[in-house]
C-alpha cells in the first residue's frame, strides 16, 4: 500500500525502457536528460511528479547476444541494466523508480493484462508464418520484404535481414481496433505530438490493421504467458507493460488511481507505432484508460552521421559529460536541437553554445551584476528608486516568462521555452551596455543601484526557471542571489517575489566559465 499523497496534482512521465544489450549510447542520454528536464519543470511548477525509466531486459535478441558473448541472458541484462542506472545518475536524472522488466512484480503485472485481454476476447491462438526480423522482434508480411543484394530477405522499411519463421503463436486482435483508434486520434488530438507524428500513425492506422503475433515458442527468456508457459510473452506486450507496473498495476488501487493514465511518455521515433498503435489497444482490450500523451523526439547524430560501432563514432555518455561538464551538456542538448526532430551534436557545438549562451549571455550579466554591487553597494541588494519605462518593460518581460514558458513546455517545445528565457537574457545585456551603471556610479549611485536590481531581479527570475535544464549550475548562481535554499522556496511560485533590498550577498564567483574550443579531430 502506497504512503498517502499531498494536495498536488499528479504527473506522471516515463522514458522508454532501454534494451540492455549493450552499454547506453548518446541517443539514451538525449532521452533521460530531455524527460529530466520535463520532470524537473513541472515538479517545480507544484505538480507531484513521478518518473520512470528503467530496462526492458526480454526477447531474443537479449538471448541471441548473452550466447554470442558466452555469459547467461540474466547475467549480460544485469551487467548492462547497472550500466543504465548508472547514466541516470551520471546525468542527475530525478527518477522515482528505476525498473526492469525482470522485477518480480513486472511479472505479476504483465501475466495480468495479458489475462485481462484474453477475458476481453481479444487473444487466440493459431499458426504464425512470416519474415521474422529478430533485431526489433517483429514480423513483416511478404509484400513488406525485398531481396538484397547479397540475396537475403529484408525488411523494406528498414532493410534488417529476416528469417522465415512457422511456429504456434497467439495473436492479439489488433484488426477489432481501427475505428477506436481512428476515434482517439480524432477525438483527443494531444494524444500524439509532435502533429506529424499524429498524421503519420492515423495514416498507418487508417490503412488497415492485421492481428498482431503476441507469443514466441522458440526461446524462453520472456514472462511466460499465463495458461501456456511453452510460450513467452512478445517482448513489447510486457516491455510496454513496464509503464503500469511501476505505479502499482494491477495490486496498489491507490497509487494507480493516482498516476495512471499516465501523463506523459518520452519515446524516440521508431517506437511511435508501439505507443500510439499497439498501447492503446491493448489498454482498450483490457479495459484500463490511455495515456494523456506520447511525444516522439528525434534522432541524434555524431556531426549529422548516424552513430555505429563501425563508423567508430560511438560516444560514451560519460565521456562527454566528463570533457564539457553536465550542465553544459544538458543545455546543449535541450538549446540546440528542436524538440521532436533530428538534431547533431559535436564538441565545437557544445563548446560554441556554452561560451555564446552559457559564459557570454548568461554567466557574464550575472557576473557583471554582482560585481557591481559589490563594488558601489557594499554587496547588499540596492533599493532600487522610481523605474523608468525601460527598467518597467524589463521587469514585464521577465515576468512574463513564467506562463509563456509553462505553456511552451506544456507542448515539449524545450527548445523554444530555452528561447524566451534567453531572449530575456539579451535584451538585459543590451540594457546594462546602455545605461553604463559603472559610468552613472561616479555620479548617480541611487540610479546605479536600481539600473543593478533591475538586473538582479532578471537574473533571479531566468535563474528559477532555468533550474530544470541545469540545476547544479542555477542553483549555485541561487545561493549567490541569497536565494532561500529550502527547495520550497525555490519553486516557480518564488518568481512573484523581489529581491530584498539590504540582503547581503556573498562574494560572487563566476558560474559559466569559457571553455576553449577541442583540437580539429577531437
Ligand atoms: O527501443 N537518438 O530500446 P532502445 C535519440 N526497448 N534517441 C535514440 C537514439 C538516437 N540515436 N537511439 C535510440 C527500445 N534512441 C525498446 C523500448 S519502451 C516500452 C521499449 C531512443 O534501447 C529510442 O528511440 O533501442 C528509444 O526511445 C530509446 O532510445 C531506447 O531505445
Amino acid at each position: 500500500p502506497s504512503e498517502s499523497f499531498g494536495a498536488s496534482s499528479p504527473f506522471y512521465i516515463t522514458t522508454a525502457i532501454a534494451y540492455p544489450n549493450g552499454a547506453p549510447h548518446i541517443g539514451h542520454a538525449y532521452e533521460f536528460i530531455s524527460a529530466d528536464v520535463l520532470a524537473r519543470f513541472k515538479s517545480l511548477d507544484g505538480f507531484d511528479v513521478r518518473f520512470q525509466s528503467g530496462t526492458d531486459e526480454h526477447g531474443q535478441k537479449m538471448q541471441q547476444t548473452a550466447e554470442k558473448q558466452g555469459v547467461s541472458t540474466a547475467e549480460l541484462a544485469k551487467t548492462n541494466s547497472d550500466r543504465f542506472e548508472a547514466l541516470h545518475t551520471a546525468l542527475g536524472t530525478d527518477l522515482s523508480r528505476f525498473i526492469r522488466t525482470t522485477d518480480a512484480d513486472h511479472h505479476r503485472a504483465s501475466e495480468e493484462i495479458w489475462k485481462r485481454m484474453e477475458a476481453g476476447g481479444d487473444i487466440y491462438l493459431d499458426t504464425y508464418a512470416g519474415w521474422y526480423d529478430v533485431r526489433d522482434e517483429a514480423f513483416f508480411t511478404e509484400d513488406e520484404t525485398t531481396v538484397d543484394d547479397d540475396g537475403n530477405r529484408v525488411a523494406t522499411e528498414n532493410g534488417h535481414v529476416l528469417t522465415w519463421t512457422e511456429e504456434q503463436t497467439y495473436f492479439f486482435r489488433l484488426s477489432q481496433y481501427q475505428d477506436r483508434l481512428l476515434a482517439l486520434y480524432d477525438s483527443r488530438p494531444e494524444f500524439i505530438g509532435p502533429d506529424v507524428r499524429r498524421n503519420e500513425v492515423r495514416a498507418f492506422v487508417a490503412g488497415g490493421l492485421n492481428d498482431l503475433s503476441i507469443s514466441r515458442t522458440t526461446f524462453d527468456w520472456g514472462v511466460p504467458v499465463p495458461g501456456a508457459p511453452e510460450h513467452v510473452m512478445y517482448v513489447w506486450v510486457d516491455a510496454l507493460t513496464n509503464y503500469l507496473t511501476g505505479v502499482g498495476f494491477p495490486d496498489d488501487e491507490q497509487m494507480l488511481e493516482r498516476y495512471w493514465p499516465a501523463s506523459l511518455h518520452i519515446i524516440g521515433k521508431d517506437i511511435i507505432r508501439f505507443h500510439c498503435v499497439y498501447w492503446p489497444a491493448f489498454l482498450m482490450s483490457a479495459g484500463i484508460e490511455v495515456p494523456e500523451r506520447v511525444f516522439a523526439h528525434g534522432f541524434l547524430f555524431n556531426r549529422g552521421e548516424k552513430m555505429s560501432k563501425s563508423v567508430g563514432n560511438v560516444v560514451d555518455p560519460h565521456e562527454l559529460v566528463a570533457q564539457f561538464g553536465l550542465d553544459a551538456v544538458r543545455f546543449f542538448f535541450l538549446r540546440e536541437v528542436s524538440y521532436g526532430q533530428d538534431g547533431s551534436y559535436s564538441a565545437e557545438a557544445i563548446v560554441s553554445r556554452n561560451n555564446a549562451d552559457l559564459a557570454n549571455e548568461y554567466g557574464n550579466l550575472a557576473q557583471r551584476t554582482l560585481s557591481m554591487i559589490g563594488k558601489y553597494f557594499e554587496s547588499t541588494v540596492p533599493t532600487p528608486a522610481a523605474y523608468t519605462a525601460e527598467d518597467t518593460a524589463l521587469l514585464d518581460a521577465a515576468d512574463a516568462l513564467l506562463p509563456k514558458v509553462r505553456d511552451l513546455f506544456d507542448r515539449q517545445a524545450i527548445h523554444q521555452g530555452i528561447e524566451a528565457l534567453w531572449s530575456v537574457l539579451a535584451d538585459t545585456n543590451r540594457y546594462i551596455s546602455a545605461q553604463e551603471p559603472w559610468k552613472l556610479a561616479k555620479t548617480d549611485l541611487e540610479r546605479t543601484g536600481t539600473v543593478l536590481y533591475v538586473c538582479a531581479e532578471v537574473v533571479r527570475i531566468v535563474t528559477l526557471l532555468a533550474q530544470p535544464v541545469m540545476p547544479g549550475s542555477t542553483s549555485t548562481l541561487l545561493d549567490l542571489l541569497c536565494v532561500d535554499a529550502d527547495p520550497q522556496a525555490r519553486q516557480f511560485t518564488a518568481v512573484a517575489d523581489r529581491l530584498v533590498p539590504g540582503t547581503a550577498l556573498p562574494k560572487p564567483t563566476p558560474v559559466f566559465p569559457r571553455q576553449d574550443m577541442p583540437a580539429a579531430d577531437a
